[in-house]
Order: structure tokens, then C-alpha cells, then sequence
């Protein structure tokens, strides 16, 4: 039986750069998923009878929160919800579960890398039929049915359980649990060559891949460990856990230090990766060499032809705005387009779905290509295998090859977490003010030649997308980035991005901080962050 709950609308249930993210103790409050929920499903069209994908990355009130979904996509007239057994499917592993059954859509529960636990973040983000993050026009739709809610309607039916393969029914809609891993699994089989990675690591290679005892850790033991032929113990911190013990699951130099530790020692690895809560994001560290994700994005580009589902050759890359301009770089010398997005992974999927861009990246540690509709840890970890598998040279020669023939783009990141919001919400407005100021001034020896707030233009569907992030370009070709991040749950995050490129081999081997000081020192006076924040120091370098 369907009942009809009364409602009141909740404040702020606006989807940021990757869906709706709260506190759990928020998303705890009676009714408040039920009514994003509800929101989402009046704001789709036409899914009578269809498929549903459900998932999450396994963190505290993800079952809760699945249970009700999957009572409420009864209740709205779905026909089937697939949802990965133990409530578990990662972030790439919905897209191409979405894909493969050619799902309506799906609803992921995860808050990514932010920390979990009952004190921690939740999150929940709908995906369209393509496997890709809801664009806009659809997110924008979401909330403004929040803003009036009155009533949702959810099926009156026992819990499903959640551990048990197989079909059950709720009302009407067939449930099916099913294996997160099997369908991202075989996938992954068909676009690289497992074989001639089951020979490297046959060969004596060593890696350690850190799942931060999130999401990942089941598809990288049955993809690594039982697949390829790792040694057992490859996977560390491979158990998902509520509150990931306790970490930040976020693959940086700051959150996986333990395994960059270990890679920085001189009998570590040859390989070292981590993912994220949800399973997108990749980071790739080769013995004494970490690989910043945006020289990953270009060199996964300039190699991408080695792995088999990529033997063509890529159609063209796509980058985020505040990526560095590596790929770029690539993009020219083998001729493809390099496009432009903001910031966050739903603005590739129109260039993906036209086959105008085969990879993508961003410089937040995430990869990935048109094999689904996210970006993709475990992805970039075994493109990697594959090329090293091939060249059989180490990280280090690989990189150290890629920047003579390209030149090194120099490249960090600092963060600025939990300053107080309408603090960094003036400066961001100070610095759109003085855009047309800032062109022709020197300083600390580098003169600006423009600025300018990025907006997007789709090319595919003609929206445009404002206020992207406040750009700075100075005549030696560094950049430099400002913009407040769309994924925080507590006050504002500064994030600026810095740039600067090396043509020259003899300098290709600085201390990335040291090449950027300069450029760091300009950052902090342009926006004053220290008079209108009181930090003096970021809180996250990466
Ligand atoms: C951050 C990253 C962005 C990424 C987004 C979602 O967004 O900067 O590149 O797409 O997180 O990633 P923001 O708005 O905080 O800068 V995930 O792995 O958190 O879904
Ligand atoms: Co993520």
C-alpha cells in the first residue's frame, strides 16, 4: 500500500558540484530524504515501468537511506530497482551498471571524500540514463520542487534485504540485488590488456593500492588481487567501513600519506594508488614520483592507444577549467580538441555522448573516459598498469620522458577549508570587481595580461554556465585560480589553483612549491586572504 506522507519543504536542498552533500545528522531529520527525493522524482518524466539503479558507497545510513528509496521508487511507479548487494556500488560502477541495463537513471548515496561516520557527511546525487551526474536544468529542477513540497509518497513494505543475491518484490517493482563488482569488472576487461598485466606483475612488479577503507576495496581485491595476479596484501584498507576509519577517504598526499610514505622509501612499490569514498577518484604515485593528476590526464592521453579498447586512438580530451594545461599540450601534438569545462564531472557527459572527447580529467584526482559516464579510480589505476605493462619502464622514466617531449606544467592546489562563508564570498565579489583593473598591473615581478570569471558554453546543447571560477593570466603563461568549492558541508572552501610552465628539461626537477612561490605569494596579496579570511597558511596543499 502506498502512503501519503505529509510534508514541509526543508531549506537549502540544492545539489552542488556532485549532488546534494549534509551532514548525516541533517539528512537524519524526519522526512528530509524522503522530500529530496520525492523532488527528484517529480521532476523526471516518462519512468513508468523502468529501471532503477541504486547504490551507495557503504558510509554510515547508507542502507537507512536505500531502504527508503528504494519503498519511495515503488511508490512512484518504477518497474525494477537494481542495487548492488550489501547496499554497495561505487560512483563508476553505477554508471556502467546504468549503461549495461540500460537503467532510467540511478541514485548513488555517497558524499565522495568527505569523512563519514554517525558525525560525518552524507550525500545522495541522481544520475540520467547516459550513466553520467544530472546536468543543471535537471539539478536546478530538483530544488525548486523542494521549495514547495507538501507531501511525498513512499510503498508500506518490509525492509529488503540487502545481503541476499537475487530477486524480491516491494508492491509491484522487482527488487534485484546483484554483484557491485561483476558487470565493472568485465568491463574493465574489455578495454585493457589483462593478460600482459598478469605478466607484469608475474614479472616481479609490486604495487600497493590504498582503498581507504572505502568503496574500492572489493572491485580492487577481484580486479588486482584475484584477476590479475597482485600478491595477496596489494590492497590495503580494503574493507569498507561506515565511518572509513575514521580518515578523510580522499587520495591526496595529506589523507594518503601512509601509502606515499611507502612509496617515497627506496625498496617501496613500483606502483602505489588510492580511490576515494566513492570510488572516482585515482591517485597514482611510482616510486619516488608522485604523478599530479593533471600530468596524469596527459599522459594517460598521450598512451591511451597501448591499452586495447583504446587502440584507435582517442577522438579528443576534455579537461576542467582549473586543470593545468598538460593535456593541452597533448591534445595538439596528436591533433584532437582539448575542451574547456567547469569544474565537476557533469559537464563532459554532452561532449562524451557526442564522441567529441574520448578521456577527461580534472586536477581533483579524478580520470576517466567514455567507457561510463563518471570518472573512475579503479580506471586510471589499471590504464596505468597497462601502459607500464607495455613500455616496462618505471613512473618516473615515464614521466620524466613525457615532460621532455611536452615541457613541465607546474601545478598545485591550496585549500582554504571552513572560512566563514560571506568572508570568501567577498572576496570572490572583490576580485569579480576588479577584473577589468587587474590586466597591465606587476606584481611581484610578473605583470597580468587578462582576467576574467570562466563561463561555459555547451557546444552540444547551447547552455551556458556563469561564475565558474576567477581566472588570472600573466605574460610568462602562469595562471592563476580562484573559486569556492560546490561540495563542502561546513562554511566556504577557497580553492587556488596555481600554474606555471617549464619548457626547459634542465629545470624539470624543482620542488613543485619552490617553482610556484612566486606565483603563491601573488595569489595571497591579489585576493587578500589573509585580511579577509585570518589564514595566513592553506589547510590543504596538494
Ligand atoms: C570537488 C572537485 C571537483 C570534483 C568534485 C566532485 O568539487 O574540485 O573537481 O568534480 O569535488 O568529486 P568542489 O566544488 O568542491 O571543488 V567527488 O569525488 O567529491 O564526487
Ligand atoms: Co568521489
Amino acid at each position: 500500500m502506498i502512503r501519503v506522507v505529509a510534508t514541509t519543504p526543508f531549506e537549502g536542498q540544492k545539489p552542488g558540484t556532485s549532488g546534494l552533500r549534509k551532514k548525516v545528522t541533517v539528512f537524519q531529520q524526519p522526512h528530509y530524504i524522503e522530500n529530496f527525493v520525492q523532488g527528484l522524482f517529480d521532476s523526471l518524466d516518462a519512468f513508468e515501468g523502468e529501471t532503477l539503479i541504486v547504490g551507495g558507497d557503504g558510509r554510515y545510513y547508507n542502507r537507512e537511506a536505500i531502504q527508503i528509496v528504494i519503498k519511495m521508487a515503488a511508490a512512484a511507479g518504477f518497474g525494477r530497482v537494481l542495487v548492488g548487494k550489501g547496499g554497495i556500488l561505487s560512483t563508476p560502477a553505477a554508471s556502467c551498471v546504468i549503461r549495461k541495463h540500460e537503467a532510467f537513471g540511478g541514485i548513488i548515496l555517497s558524499a565522495s571524500h568527505n569523512p563519514g561516520g554517525e558525525h560525518g557527511d552524507f550525500g545522495i546525487k541522481y544520475n540520467i540514463g547516459n550513466g553520467g551526474p544530472a546536468p543543471e536544468h535537471v539539478t536546478d529542477a530538483i530544488f525548486e520542487r523542494t521549495k514547495t513540497i507538501r507531501e511525498y509518497r513512499i510503498m508500506e513494505a518490509d525492509d529488503v534485504d540487502l545481503d541476499a543475491l537475487g530477486i524480491t518484490r516491494v508492491g509491484d517493482m522487482v527488487v534485484d540485488v546483484i554483484d557491485p563488482v561483476e558487470d565493472y569488472a568485465e568491463l574493465m576487461g574489455e578495454l585493457f590488456d589483462f593478460d600482459a598485466i598478469r605478466d607484469l606483475f608475474a614479472s616481479g612488479f609490486t604495487m600497493r593500492f590504498d582503498a581507504m577503507s572505502a568503496v574500492t576495496g572489493p572491485y580492487a581485491g577481484a580486479i588486482l588481487e584475484e584477476t590479475l595476479g597482485a600478491r595477496p596484501g596489494t590492497v590495503m584498507h580494503g574493507e569498507p567501513l561506515p565511518d572509513f576509519g575514521g580518515h578523510h577517504p580522499d587520495p591526496n598526499l595529506v589523507h594518503a600519506k601512509e601509502l606515499n610514505d611507502l612509496l617515497m622509501s627506496e625498496d617501496g612499490p613500483d606502483l602505489g594508488a588510492a580511490s576515494d569514498g566513492d570510488g572516482d577518484r585515482n591517485m597514482i604515485i611510482g616510486r619516488g614520483r608522485f604523478v599530479t593528476p593533471s600530468d596524469s590526464l596527459a599522459i594517460i592521453a598521450a598512451n591511451a592507444h597501448l591499452a586495447p579498447g583504446y587502440k584507435e586512438g582517442i577522438a579528443g580530451i576534455a579537461r576542467s577549467m582549473p586543470t593545468s594545461g598538460a593535456a593541452d599540450r597533448v591534445a595538439e601534438k596528436l591533433g584532437v580538441k582539448c575542451y574547456e569545462t567547469p569544474t565537476g564531472w557533469k559537464f563532459f557527459g554532452n561532449l562524451l555522448d557526442a564522441g567529441l572527447a574520448t578521456v577527461c580529467g580534472e586536477e581533483s584526482f579524478g580520470t576517466g573516459s567514455n567507457h561510463v559516464r563518471e570518472k573512475d579510480g579503479l580506471w586510471a589505476v589499471l590504464m596505468w598498469l597497462n601502459i607500464l605493462a607495455v613500455r616496462r619502464q618505471s613512473v618516473a622514466e615515464i614521466v620524466a620522458e613525457h615532460w621532455e617531449a611536452y615541457g613541465r606544467n607546474y601545478y598545485t592546489r591550496h585549500d582554504y577549508e571552513e572560512v566563514d562563508s560571506a568572508a570568501a564570498d567577498a572576496l570572490m565579489a572583490d576580485l569579480r570587481a576588479r577584473l577589468d583593473n587587474l590586466p597591465g598591473t606587476v606584481i611581484n615581478g610578473l605583470t597580468v595580461e587578462r582576467a576574467d570569471d570562466f563561463a561555459y558554453h555547451d557546444p552540444i546543447d547551447g547552455s551556458v554556465t556563469t561564475k565558474q571560477g576567477v581566472r588570472v593570466f600573466f605574460t610568462d603563461g602562469s595562471r592563476l585560480v580562484y573559486r569556492l568549492s560546490g561540495t563542502g558541508t561546513a562554511g566556504a572552501t577557497l580553492r587556488i589553483y596555481l600554474e606555471r610552465f617549464e619548457p626547459d628539461p634542465a629545470r624539470h626537477d624543482l620542488d613543485t612549491q619552490d617553482a610556484l612561490a612566486a606565483l603563491v605569494q601573488i595569489a595571497r596579496d591579489v585576493a587578500d586572504i589573509e585580511g579577509r579570511t585570518g589564514r595566513s597558511t592553506p589547510t590543504v596543499i596538494t
